[in-house]
């Protein structure tokens, strides 16, 4: 908690999150590396000086200042791409949440669990009892079964809106006549947080996302 907590991130529960930990650890890596080297040579040509007898036509060090850049930057491509199709894999067990955005509030139907739809409001700060989160919570969450594939469809039905599930990993625009897709997949049983993440109007900053991930057998009761 306290390594992610100190970055503002919250802990990774699925597996494409904790691979997008990595590969932000990946990246960091290499940028940490070119801006302290770009500093130290900043430094040095502060204090030179301003000869250039040895980097005057000076093809060995040119093809090596070409050639290093490019090997790093497919170092941090590689695992991007790989990042990329990974995001884009999905289950197909049949499990679907419908997350609909609404001006300002979600509504949820899961096919499978033969319940109707449901509206997921925030709660109102005055309404909060002790160890609830401001801004956080909501009436109505879904419900769904940890260590499983869920599909996640998310549509709206009057402006953009965004259903993101940051410690999942996972965000995707809500657009009105349009359904979108992603996998999502709990590692671990709990309650996890989001928010609506497009500025859709007045009260953007009140329609939080709230789930909650169970047992199958629990689910399937
Ligand atoms: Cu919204």
């Amino acid at each position: 908690m306290s390594y992610w907590g100190s970055l503002n991130l919250m802990d990774p529960s699925s597996p494409i999150q904790i691979e997008m930990m990595l590969f932000h650890d990946h990246a960091m890596i290499l940028l940490i590396g070119i801006f302290t080297l770009v500093a130290l040579l900043g430094v040095k040509l502060c204090l030179n000086k301003f000869s250039s007898r040895a980097t005057h036509e000076a093809q060995l060090l040119e093809i090596f200042w070409t050639i290093i850049p490019a090997l790093l930057l497919i170092w941090l491509a590689l695992p991007s791409l790989r990042l990329l199709f990974l995001l884009d894999e999905q289950g197909s067990n049949g499990l679907i949440l419908k997350a609909t955005g609404h001006q300002w509030y979600w509504s949820y139907e899961i096919p499978s669990s033969g319940t109707d739809s449901f509206d997921s409001y925030m709660v109102q700060e005055q309404a909060l009892t002790n160890g609830e989160f401001r801004l956080l919570e909501v009436d109505n969450r879904p419900v769904l079964p940890y260590s499983n594939e869920i599909s996640v469809l998310t549509t709206s039905s009057d402006v953009i809106h965004a259903w993101a599930l940051p410690s999942m990993g996972v965000k995707m625009d809500a657009v009105p006549g349009r359904l979108n897709m992603m996998g999502l997949y709990s590692l671990t049983p709990g309650v996890f947080y989001g928010q609506c993440s497009e500025i859709c109007g007045a009260n953007h900053s009140y329609m939080p996302i709230v789930v909650e991930f169970v047992h199958l057998n629990d689910f399937i009761n």
